[in-house]
Protein backbone atom coordinates (compact mmCIF):
# COMPACT_ATOMS: atom_id res chain seq x y z
CA UNK A 1 0.00 0.00 0.00
CA UNK A 2 2.86 1.78 0.65
CA UNK A 3 4.23 1.89 -2.99
CA UNK A 4 0.68 2.59 -4.12
CA UNK A 5 0.84 5.30 -2.17
CA UNK A 6 3.88 6.62 -3.55
CA UNK A 7 3.31 6.17 -6.70
CA UNK A 8 -0.14 7.62 -6.77
CA UNK A 9 1.83 10.83 -5.22
CA UNK A 10 4.53 10.83 -8.58
CA UNK A 11 1.60 10.34 -10.89
CA UNK A 12 -0.29 13.13 -9.40
CA UNK A 13 2.08 15.86 -8.94
CA UNK A 14 3.33 15.33 -12.91
CA UNK A 15 -0.64 15.51 -14.17
CA UNK A 16 -0.70 18.67 -11.70
CA UNK A 17 2.08 20.28 -12.76
CA UNK A 18 1.16 19.58 -16.41
CA UNK A 19 -2.64 20.87 -16.06
CA UNK A 20 -3.10 23.80 -17.88
CA UNK A 21 -6.84 25.02 -17.35
CA UNK A 22 -8.43 25.42 -13.78
CA UNK A 23 -11.24 23.22 -15.13
CA UNK A 24 -8.86 20.14 -15.95
CA UNK A 25 -7.07 21.07 -12.64
CA UNK A 26 -10.69 20.82 -10.95
CA UNK A 27 -11.32 16.82 -12.08
CA UNK A 28 -7.95 16.16 -11.03
CA UNK A 29 -8.72 17.27 -7.66
CA UNK A 30 -12.15 14.80 -7.80
CA UNK A 31 -10.15 12.50 -8.85
CA UNK A 32 -6.77 12.32 -6.28
CA UNK A 33 -9.38 13.89 -3.12
CA UNK A 34 -12.55 13.15 -4.06
CA UNK A 35 -14.94 11.09 -2.01
CA UNK A 36 -14.65 8.29 -4.70
CA UNK A 37 -10.99 9.49 -5.62
CA UNK A 38 -7.86 7.27 -5.60
CA UNK A 39 -6.52 8.29 -1.86
CA UNK A 40 -10.18 7.97 -0.54
CA UNK A 41 -10.08 4.46 -1.94
CA UNK A 42 -6.75 3.63 -0.64
CA UNK A 43 -7.69 4.42 3.39
CA UNK A 44 -10.36 2.59 2.69
CA UNK A 45 -8.64 -0.91 1.95
CA UNK A 46 -6.90 0.31 5.39
CA UNK A 47 -8.77 -2.00 7.47
CA UNK A 48 -7.25 -5.32 5.76
CA UNK A 49 -4.09 -4.23 7.47
CA UNK A 50 -2.24 -5.37 10.71
CA UNK A 51 -2.53 -3.32 13.47
CA UNK A 52 0.97 -2.27 13.13
CA UNK A 53 0.47 -0.86 10.07
CA UNK A 54 -2.22 0.91 9.99
CA UNK A 55 -1.06 4.27 11.72
CA UNK A 56 2.12 4.20 9.44
CA UNK A 57 -0.07 3.60 6.04
CA UNK A 58 -2.31 6.45 7.62
CA UNK A 59 -0.03 9.07 8.05
CA UNK A 60 1.67 8.27 4.88
CA UNK A 61 -1.52 8.66 3.17
CA UNK A 62 -2.50 11.98 5.10
CA UNK A 63 0.56 13.46 4.26
CA UNK A 64 0.26 12.15 0.32
CA UNK A 65 -3.42 13.91 0.54
CA UNK A 66 -1.79 17.01 2.20
CA UNK A 67 0.37 17.47 -0.34
CA UNK A 68 -1.42 17.20 -3.08
CA UNK A 69 -3.84 19.49 -1.72
CA UNK A 70 -0.66 22.16 -1.54
CA UNK A 71 0.28 21.37 -4.95
CA UNK A 72 -3.05 21.78 -6.39
CA UNK A 73 -4.07 25.19 -4.52
CA UNK A 74 -0.40 26.45 -5.58
CA UNK A 75 -1.13 25.10 -9.30
CA UNK A 76 -5.05 27.15 -8.80
CA UNK A 77 -3.63 30.27 -8.07
CA UNK A 78 -0.75 30.01 -10.66
CA UNK A 79 -3.27 29.40 -13.36
CA UNK A 80 -5.70 31.74 -11.84
CA UNK A 81 -3.19 34.97 -11.85
CA UNK A 82 -2.19 33.68 -16.03
CA UNK A 83 -5.55 33.48 -16.70
CA UNK A 84 -5.97 37.63 -15.04
CA UNK A 85 -2.42 38.06 -16.97
CA UNK A 86 -4.00 37.28 -20.29
CA UNK A 87 -6.89 39.35 -19.61
CA UNK A 88 -5.68 42.26 -18.69
CA UNK A 89 -3.13 42.22 -21.39
CA UNK A 90 -6.22 41.81 -23.88
CA UNK A 91 -7.96 44.65 -22.51
CA UNK A 92 -5.89 46.86 -22.15
CA UNK A 93 -7.22 50.42 -22.69
CA UNK A 94 -3.99 53.51 -23.51
CA UNK A 95 -5.52 56.37 -22.43
CA UNK A 96 -3.22 57.86 -23.99
CA UNK A 97 -4.12 57.58 -27.55
CA UNK A 98 -5.91 60.49 -29.74
CA UNK A 99 -9.33 59.91 -29.27
CA UNK A 100 -12.04 59.70 -32.40
CA UNK A 101 -12.59 63.17 -33.42
CA UNK A 102 -16.48 64.15 -33.56
CA UNK A 103 -17.77 66.56 -36.21
CA UNK A 104 -19.44 69.26 -34.65
CA UNK A 105 -22.24 70.73 -36.27
CA UNK A 106 -23.03 74.64 -35.65
CA UNK A 107 -26.48 77.21 -35.38
CA UNK A 108 -27.16 78.01 -39.12
CA UNK A 109 -26.62 81.70 -39.87
CA UNK A 110 -30.15 82.51 -40.10
CA UNK A 111 -30.93 80.69 -36.89
CA UNK A 112 -28.01 82.57 -35.25
CA UNK A 113 -29.39 85.69 -36.84
CA UNK A 114 -33.17 85.16 -35.45
CA UNK A 115 -31.70 84.53 -32.42
CA UNK A 116 -29.97 87.51 -31.54
CA UNK A 117 -33.58 89.54 -32.90
CA UNK A 118 -35.17 87.40 -30.45
CA UNK A 119 -32.91 88.33 -27.94
CA UNK A 120 -32.78 92.15 -28.49
CA UNK A 121 -36.34 92.30 -28.22
CA UNK A 122 -36.79 90.20 -25.13
CA UNK A 123 -33.99 92.57 -23.82
CA UNK A 124 -36.62 95.27 -24.72
CA UNK A 125 -39.18 93.69 -22.55
CA UNK A 126 -41.04 91.97 -25.54
CA UNK A 127 -42.13 88.05 -25.51
CA UNK A 128 -41.88 85.65 -28.19
CA UNK A 129 -45.26 84.30 -29.67
CA UNK A 130 -45.42 81.34 -32.57
CA UNK A 131 -48.41 80.45 -34.44
CA UNK A 132 -49.53 77.81 -36.90
CA UNK A 133 -47.68 78.02 -40.51
CA UNK A 134 -51.27 76.68 -41.88
CA UNK A 135 -53.69 79.36 -41.48
CA UNK A 136 -57.13 80.40 -42.29
CA UNK A 137 -57.81 83.36 -44.78
CA UNK A 138 -59.54 85.06 -42.25
CA UNK A 139 -56.23 85.62 -39.80
CA UNK A 140 -54.28 85.95 -42.70
CA UNK A 141 -55.65 88.59 -44.85
CA UNK A 142 -58.87 89.45 -43.67
CA UNK A 143 -58.42 90.54 -40.18
CA UNK A 144 -55.01 92.21 -41.24
CA UNK A 145 -57.10 94.39 -43.22
CA UNK A 146 -56.45 92.80 -46.37
CA UNK A 147 -60.12 92.99 -47.93
CA UNK A 148 -61.01 89.50 -50.79
CA UNK A 149 -60.57 91.91 -53.97
CA UNK A 150 -56.90 93.23 -52.49
CA UNK A 151 -54.33 92.65 -55.06
CA UNK A 152 -51.83 90.30 -52.42
CA UNK A 153 -54.79 88.06 -52.02
CA UNK A 154 -54.32 86.67 -55.57
CA UNK A 155 -54.12 83.15 -55.65
CA UNK A 156 -51.44 82.91 -58.23
CA UNK A 157 -49.72 84.18 -54.83
CA UNK A 158 -50.10 82.30 -52.39
CA UNK A 159 -49.97 78.15 -51.49
CA UNK A 160 -53.79 77.64 -50.75
CA UNK A 161 -54.71 74.08 -49.72
CA UNK A 162 -58.68 74.87 -49.69
CA UNK A 163 -60.33 78.35 -50.38
CA UNK A 164 -60.20 78.67 -46.86
CA UNK A 165 -56.48 77.58 -45.69
CA UNK A 166 -53.33 78.56 -47.01
CA UNK A 167 -49.42 78.20 -45.74
CA UNK A 168 -49.49 81.94 -43.98
CA UNK A 169 -47.81 84.54 -46.01
CA UNK A 170 -46.60 86.53 -42.92
CA UNK A 171 -46.33 85.98 -39.09
CA UNK A 172 -49.14 88.90 -38.68
CA UNK A 173 -51.87 86.18 -38.09
CA UNK A 174 -49.85 85.17 -34.97
CA UNK A 175 -49.64 88.20 -33.44
CA UNK A 176 -53.92 89.09 -34.65
CA UNK A 177 -54.15 85.53 -32.27
CA UNK A 178 -52.12 86.61 -29.48
CA UNK A 179 -54.27 90.18 -29.14
CA UNK A 180 -57.38 88.24 -29.21
CA UNK A 181 -55.94 85.71 -26.55
CA UNK A 182 -55.17 88.75 -24.20
CA UNK A 183 -58.85 89.72 -24.46
CA UNK A 184 -58.21 93.58 -24.30
CA UNK A 185 -55.06 93.07 -21.56
CA UNK A 186 -52.70 95.88 -22.01
CA UNK A 187 -50.10 96.26 -22.87
CA UNK A 188 -49.69 93.56 -25.66
CA UNK A 189 -45.45 93.23 -26.16
CA UNK A 190 -44.79 90.66 -28.81
CA UNK A 191 -42.11 89.23 -31.23
CA UNK A 192 -43.60 86.43 -33.69
CA UNK A 193 -40.48 84.53 -35.66
CA UNK A 194 -41.16 81.92 -37.97
CA UNK A 195 -41.53 80.56 -41.48
CA UNK A 196 -43.26 81.87 -44.10
CA UNK A 197 -44.50 81.00 -47.47
CA UNK A 198 -45.08 82.92 -51.47
CA UNK A 199 -45.32 81.28 -54.49
CA UNK A 200 -42.42 82.75 -56.30
CA UNK A 201 -39.57 81.84 -58.48
CA UNK A 202 -36.65 81.36 -56.63
CA UNK A 203 -33.43 83.30 -57.20
CA UNK A 204 -30.72 85.37 -55.88
CA UNK A 205 -33.23 87.87 -53.62
CA UNK A 206 -36.36 85.55 -53.47
CA UNK A 207 -37.52 82.26 -52.00
CA UNK A 208 -41.06 81.00 -52.06
CA UNK A 209 -40.36 79.70 -48.35
CA UNK A 210 -38.12 82.62 -46.20
CA UNK A 211 -38.18 83.56 -42.12
CA UNK A 212 -40.01 86.83 -41.01
CA UNK A 213 -39.91 88.56 -37.55
CA UNK A 214 -42.82 90.75 -36.61
CA UNK A 215 -43.21 92.67 -33.41
CA UNK A 216 -46.34 94.33 -32.02
CA UNK A 217 -46.71 96.55 -29.11
CA UNK A 218 -50.48 97.93 -28.12
CA UNK A 219 -51.13 100.27 -24.87
CA UNK A 220 -52.24 103.36 -24.39
CA UNK A 221 -50.77 106.31 -25.82
CA UNK A 222 -48.63 104.06 -27.87
CA UNK A 223 -47.38 106.51 -30.22
CA UNK A 224 -44.71 106.98 -33.82
CA UNK A 225 -41.88 107.99 -31.23
CA UNK A 226 -41.91 104.48 -29.33
CA UNK A 227 -41.96 102.81 -32.74
CA UNK A 228 -38.98 105.13 -33.69
CA UNK A 229 -36.79 104.84 -30.45
CA UNK A 230 -37.61 100.99 -30.13
CA UNK A 231 -36.53 100.05 -33.73
CA UNK A 232 -33.41 102.58 -33.57
CA UNK A 233 -32.18 100.82 -29.97
CA UNK A 234 -32.99 97.58 -32.06
CA UNK A 235 -30.59 98.77 -35.05
CA UNK A 236 -27.91 99.79 -32.81
CA UNK A 237 -27.30 96.84 -31.06
CA UNK A 238 -27.81 94.61 -34.48
CA UNK A 239 -25.49 96.97 -36.79
CA UNK A 240 -23.49 98.86 -34.45
CA UNK A 241 -23.54 102.27 -32.21
CA UNK A 242 -22.51 104.73 -35.02
CA UNK A 243 -24.97 104.12 -37.83
CA UNK A 244 -27.41 107.11 -38.84
CA UNK A 245 -31.33 105.93 -39.52
CA UNK A 246 -34.08 107.16 -41.25
CA UNK A 247 -38.10 106.73 -41.50
CA UNK A 248 -39.45 107.16 -44.97
CA UNK A 249 -43.14 107.16 -45.50
CA UNK A 250 -44.54 103.72 -46.90
CA UNK A 251 -47.71 101.92 -47.10
CA UNK A 252 -48.70 98.54 -45.73
CA UNK A 253 -53.19 97.65 -45.51
CA UNK A 254 -51.88 96.96 -41.78
CA UNK A 255 -50.73 100.28 -40.44
CA UNK A 256 -51.58 103.41 -40.55
CA UNK A 257 -49.45 105.49 -41.01
CA UNK A 258 -46.79 103.44 -42.54
CA UNK A 259 -42.73 103.32 -42.88
CA UNK A 260 -39.64 101.63 -43.95
CA UNK A 261 -36.76 102.20 -42.15
CA UNK A 262 -33.50 102.84 -43.79
CA UNK A 263 -30.02 102.92 -41.66
CA UNK A 264 -26.60 104.12 -42.87
CA UNK A 265 -25.11 101.25 -45.40
CA UNK A 266 -23.42 98.29 -43.35
CA UNK A 267 -20.98 98.88 -46.11
CA UNK A 268 -19.48 102.04 -46.79
CA UNK A 269 -20.77 103.70 -43.56
CA UNK A 270 -23.20 106.09 -46.11
CA UNK A 271 -20.82 107.09 -48.79
CA UNK A 272 -22.09 105.03 -51.18
CA UNK A 273 -21.01 101.69 -52.58
CA UNK A 274 -22.76 99.06 -54.95
CA UNK A 275 -23.96 97.37 -51.58
CA UNK A 276 -26.52 100.65 -51.40
CA UNK A 277 -26.95 101.00 -54.91
CA UNK A 278 -24.33 104.21 -54.07
CA UNK A 279 -27.36 105.82 -52.13
CA UNK A 280 -25.44 105.48 -48.61
CA UNK A 281 -28.83 104.10 -47.11
CA UNK A 282 -29.96 100.27 -46.05
CA UNK A 283 -33.32 99.39 -45.80
CA UNK A 284 -33.80 96.82 -42.87
CA UNK A 285 -37.50 96.91 -41.89
CA UNK A 286 -41.18 98.05 -42.59
CA UNK A 287 -43.57 99.17 -39.84
CA UNK A 288 -46.23 101.41 -38.82
CA UNK A 289 -48.67 102.23 -36.15
CA UNK A 290 -51.31 99.92 -36.32
CA UNK A 291 -54.57 100.08 -38.19
CA UNK A 292 -57.45 101.30 -36.19
CA UNK A 293 -59.61 98.02 -38.07
CA UNK A 294 -56.88 95.24 -37.39
CA UNK A 295 -56.82 97.03 -33.40
CA UNK A 296 -60.43 96.09 -33.38
CA UNK A 297 -60.19 92.81 -35.08
CA UNK A 298 -57.77 92.02 -31.96
CA UNK A 299 -60.10 92.94 -29.46
CA UNK A 300 -59.26 95.99 -28.51
CA UNK A 301 -61.18 99.25 -28.67
CA UNK A 302 -58.97 101.97 -31.45
CA UNK A 303 -60.19 104.98 -29.39
CA UNK A 304 -58.79 104.05 -26.33
CA UNK A 305 -55.41 102.61 -27.18
CA UNK A 306 -53.14 102.65 -30.27
CA UNK A 307 -50.22 100.74 -31.04
CA UNK A 308 -47.38 99.98 -33.40
CA UNK A 309 -45.88 97.25 -35.36
CA UNK A 310 -42.96 96.10 -37.72
CA UNK A 311 -41.95 93.70 -40.15
CA UNK A 312 -38.23 92.40 -40.76
CA UNK A 313 -36.53 89.54 -42.92
CA UNK A 314 -34.05 87.54 -41.26
CA UNK A 315 -32.63 87.14 -44.33
CA UNK A 316 -31.80 90.21 -45.67
CA UNK A 317 -30.81 90.97 -42.00
CA UNK A 318 -28.04 88.09 -42.19
CA UNK A 319 -27.43 89.49 -45.67
CA UNK A 320 -26.61 93.04 -44.53
CA UNK A 321 -24.61 91.61 -41.35
CA UNK A 322 -22.39 88.58 -43.12
CA UNK A 323 -22.17 90.05 -46.42
CA UNK A 324 -23.69 87.09 -48.25
CA UNK A 325 -25.11 88.00 -51.55
CA UNK A 326 -27.04 85.18 -52.58
CA UNK A 327 -30.34 83.82 -50.42
CA UNK A 328 -30.38 80.82 -51.55
CA UNK A 329 -26.81 79.77 -49.81
CA UNK A 330 -29.19 79.82 -46.57
CA UNK A 331 -31.62 76.55 -48.15
CA UNK A 332 -28.70 75.09 -50.28
CA UNK A 333 -26.94 73.45 -47.15
CA UNK A 334 -23.75 73.85 -48.96
CA UNK A 335 -21.26 72.76 -46.20
CA UNK A 336 -18.51 75.00 -47.29
CA UNK A 337 -21.03 77.79 -46.74
CA UNK A 338 -22.14 76.49 -43.56
CA UNK A 339 -18.88 75.80 -41.75
CA UNK A 340 -17.93 79.66 -42.04
CA UNK A 341 -20.58 79.96 -39.40
CA UNK A 342 -19.10 77.40 -36.74
CA UNK A 343 -18.61 80.13 -34.13
CA UNK A 344 -21.99 81.73 -34.33
C1 LIG B 1 -42.01 94.11 -44.01
C2 LIG B 1 -43.13 94.83 -43.40
C3 LIG B 1 -44.69 94.80 -41.62
C4 LIG B 1 -46.40 94.63 -39.99
C5 LIG B 1 -45.45 94.03 -40.79
C6 LIG B 1 -48.31 94.11 -38.56
C7 LIG B 1 -48.91 93.12 -37.81
C8 LIG B 1 -50.09 93.42 -37.17
C9 LIG B 1 -50.64 94.64 -37.26
C10 LIG B 1 -50.00 95.57 -38.03
CL1 LIG B 1 -50.85 92.24 -36.26
N1 LIG B 1 -48.85 95.31 -38.64
N2 LIG B 1 -47.16 93.81 -39.18
C11 LIG B 1 -46.55 96.00 -40.00
C12 LIG B 1 -45.76 96.75 -40.86
C13 LIG B 1 -44.81 96.14 -41.65
O1 LIG B 1 -43.76 94.12 -42.39
O2 LIG B 1 -41.33 94.65 -44.83
N3 LIG B 1 -41.76 92.88 -43.60
C14 LIG B 1 -40.68 92.11 -44.08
Amino acid sequence: MREKLESLKREAEEKIRAASDPEGLKELRVKYLGKKGEITSVLRGMKDLSPEERPVVGALANEVRNRLEEWIRAKESELEEARLQARLKRETVDVTLPGQPRPLGGVHPLNAVIEQIEDIFVGMGFEVAEGPEVETDYYNFEALNLPKDHPARDMQDSFYITPELLLRTQTSPVQVRSMQSKEGKVPVKIICPGKVYRRDDDDATHSHQFTQVEGLVVDRGIAMSELHGTLLAFAEQMFGEKLESRLRPSYFPFTEPSVEMDISCVQCGGSGCRMCKYSGWIEILGAGMVHPRVLERGGYDSERYTGFAFGMGPERIALLKYGIDDIRQFYTNDLRFLRQFQSV
